[in-house]
């Protein structure tokens, strides 16, 4: 089954206004010619709207980082799915390791953030991910299937097709350590597993599944060889139009 790659990049907490105003412009003329392949920029909140006016018509998407279940309401320093969508923004990044871990997101509430997005026709990026301690434990797995089966509760089949899985070794975050192309595709195969046998084999094949943790031009070639890697969710190599670039036209 043939899977449209996807590079998509999270600025994280980076960028003011004119910053980003450059970087999606610098990144847009890179992405000119590049049509068998989605982009997606994922900048702070208080930039969607400049960096979606940036990026126009390229079919460059932008995504919120992170998104509230609700339409509106008292959830004071959230925004909302319909807000996102109001700022020219069409996806959201879910369950993101530094949500996770230095806001205290759990399973429960990524689910809500996800099923909330989806029903408002955001397309969303579920981010999962075991620690150092997991994986030398041998919880990587169990840590995965647990992540991917309460983080998709109530979600049925045909909802996945708004659903991109983002497998992030949570020890190869910013870290400069990469899993290796090995380690990558034997976790995206077993989610690849996990997702056939909570739906079906179609479903499965046709979600996509980026891998994250210190993507950089230098790996992104082995990293996209793999057969169940689909794209790439890159940090810091993403604030970088040329860096991004390189990893955006991937051989
Ligand atoms: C993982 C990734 C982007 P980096 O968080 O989501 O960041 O590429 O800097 O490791």
């Amino acid at each position: 089954m043939k899977r449209r790659p996807l590079i998509a990049g999270n600025w994280k907490m980076h960028t003011t206004t004119a910053e980003a105003r450059d970087l999606a412009t610098a990144i847009a003329g890179t992405c000119v010619g590049v049509d068998d392949r989605d982009v997606l920029l994922s900048p702070p909140y208080t930039v969607l709207r400049d960096v979606a006016e940036c990026v126009g018509r390229t079919g460059i998407i932008v995504a919120a980082q992170n998104v509230c279940w609700e339409e509106k309401g008292a959830y004071t320093g959230e925004i909302s799915p319909v807000m996102v969508r109001a700022a020219g923004g069409s996806a959201a990044i879910v369950g993101h390791s530094e949500r996770r871990q230095i806001f205290l997101e759990n399973d429960e509430m990524v689910n809500r953030r996800l099923t909330g997005a989806l029903a408002f026709g955001l397309t969303v990026i579920l981010c999962i991910g075991e620690t150092l301690a997991e994986r030398e434990s041998g919880d990587t797995f169990a840590v995965l299937e647990r992540q991917i089966r309460k983080g998709l509760a109530g979600v049925g089949g045909e909802a996945m097709a708004g659903v991109v899985i983002a497998y992030e070794p949570v020890w190869a975050i910013g870290t400069g350590k990469t899993a290796s192309k090995e380690q990558a595709q034997e976790a995206h195969a077993f989610i690849r597993g996990l997702l056939a046998a909570i739906y079906e084999k179609d479903i499965a094949e046709q979600t996509r599944i980026l891998y994250g943790g210190s993507v950089k031009p230098a790996n992104i070639d082995e990293i996209m060889a793999q057969p169940d890697i689909d794209g790439a969710l890159v940090g810091g190599a993403a604030l970088d139009a040329q860096s991004f670039g390189r990893i955006i036209t991937f051989r």
